[in-house]
């Protein structure tokens, strides 16, 4: 059942659109990477695109193909595009949208490689790029060159927190023709729906919210016309940037409890971050659901909720902050965010230690930044385990 008009939960169950001939509850795992024709001229009419039926896994898949509608359908776009990690998306859209002699501009703070390959390998092919505070939209305008050809936006931004606004940015992009993408890692469509303020792209690291059991790596691109679903899904299928059919099948099963699951971890998030944002040890804190975070106002019109990503500083700065992470016990000290458990992390140090000083400090990653994603276990047992842990610095 696709029924538009369902809520969201019904439609994170429902949507995909696949009828299993055997009549199975559950899309099957089509573990096959290739698909017998009828005979000659039907696998002639599926080449030429005659006909709709499967050939080739990198090509198209029933398991992956029920995630895309479905993913799809939950950001209100033209078509998904699966693919085999976060960063495989992310690569997607860039090669989708620029090459030699274009220019990307991007917010300055980012998840690290989204970057970093943005200054180490693009500029090999002659990509040219400007990353700038986009949470003051006067930044984007000034950096806008004839040549841009794509506006890239993460909100709120990995590590640092830091929100834009959607809908100016598109905005001001339509203006002068260039299409806007926005990372939707952190908020998932159940908070954000960037096509509707006015982007023209939107992509996910599955490996987060979206399938949220910290059991897979996965990707998603959804595009709003067709014309751009078109160049991307050219891009997946020539790079070879596809999933698998059993991770697409994982990330579905994932998709499906999306809501009650940010449900409840941001429940836990916002009395998480009132207990650090009055704790003697922490120096400043940010997160959406604080009015103290700077961009409160458009985090509540943009935002359906504040999300499970909170950063924060401890007075002490890098000494303090790995103490603190040394100590904790139901928080697992590791990387990735979105899923069921509780994770800490120290960007500076970890997933954004390729980063140049420079650009750690342009973007407002200190050395004493603390990332943490809560999860959805007991409330007074994550506050409690941090509290034995700050105790310690
Ligand atoms: N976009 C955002 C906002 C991310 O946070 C990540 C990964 C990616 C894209 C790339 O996705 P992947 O290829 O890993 O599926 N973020 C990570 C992080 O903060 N810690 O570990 C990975």
């Amino acid at each position: 059942m696709q029924d538009e008009n369902l809520g969201f939960n019904s439609r994170a169950v429902h949507a995909g659109g696949f009828e299993d001939p055997k009549g199975s509850a559950v899309t099957p795992i089509y573990q096959t990477s290739t698909f017998k024709f009828e005979n000659a001229d039907h696998g002639a009419k599926c080449f030429s695109g005659e006909e709709d039926g499967y050939i080739y896994t990198r090509i198209g898949n029933p398991t992956i193909n029920e995630l895309e509608n479905a993913v799809a359908n939950l950001e209100g776009g033209f078509g998904g595009i699966g693919a085999s990690s976060g960063m495989a998306a992310v690569n997607i859209v860039y090669l989708a949208f620029l090459g030699a002699g274009k220019h990307l501009v991007a917010h300055n703070s980012l998840y690290g490689p989204s970057r970093a390959i943005m200054e180490s390998l693009y500029p090999k092919y002659g990509v040219e790029s400007s990353f700038v505070d986009a949470t003051n939209v006067e930044n984007v305008r000034k950096a806008i060159k004839p040549n841009t050809s794509l506006i890239y936006l993460e909100t709120p931004a990995n590590p640092t927190i830091g929100i834009t606004d959607i809908e100016a940015i598109s905005k001001l992009a339509h203006e002068h023709n260039i299409p806007v993408c926005v990372d939707n890692t952190f908020c998932s469509p159940y908070l954000q729906k960037p096509l509707e303020l006015g982007a023209d792209v939107v992509l996910h690291s599955m490996t987060k919210f979206i399938n949220g059991h910290a059991d897979i790596v996965a990707g998603m691109v959804v595009s709003k016309t067709e014309e751009h679903y078109k160049m991307m899904r050219g891009v997946m299928v020539n790079m070879g940037f596809n999933m698998d059919p059993h991770q697409a099948w994982l990330t579905r099963r994932g998709l499906k409890t999306l809501g009650i699951r940010i449900d409840r971890a941001q429940e836990n998030a916002q009395k998480v971050a009132e207990f650090l944002e009055n704790h003697p040890k922490v120096e400043w804190i940010l997160y959406p659901g604080l009015a103290s975070h700077p961009q409160f106002e458009l985090a509540n019109r943009q935002m359906k909720g504040p999300g499970a990503m909170i950063s924060f500083g401890l007075k002490g700065g890098l000494v303090a902050g790995k103490k603190m992470m040394d100590h904790v016990k139901l928080a697992l000290l590791a990387v990735s965010l979105g899923g069921i458990e509780t994770l800490i992390q120290h960007p500076a140090s970890m997933t954004h230690s390729k980063l140049s000083k420079e650009a750690k400090d342009i973007a407002g990653i200190t050395d004493g930044l603390v990332r943490l994603s809560v999860g959805i276990e007991n409330v007074e047992d994550i506050i409690a385990d941090l509290d034995q842990a700050l105790r310690s610095v």
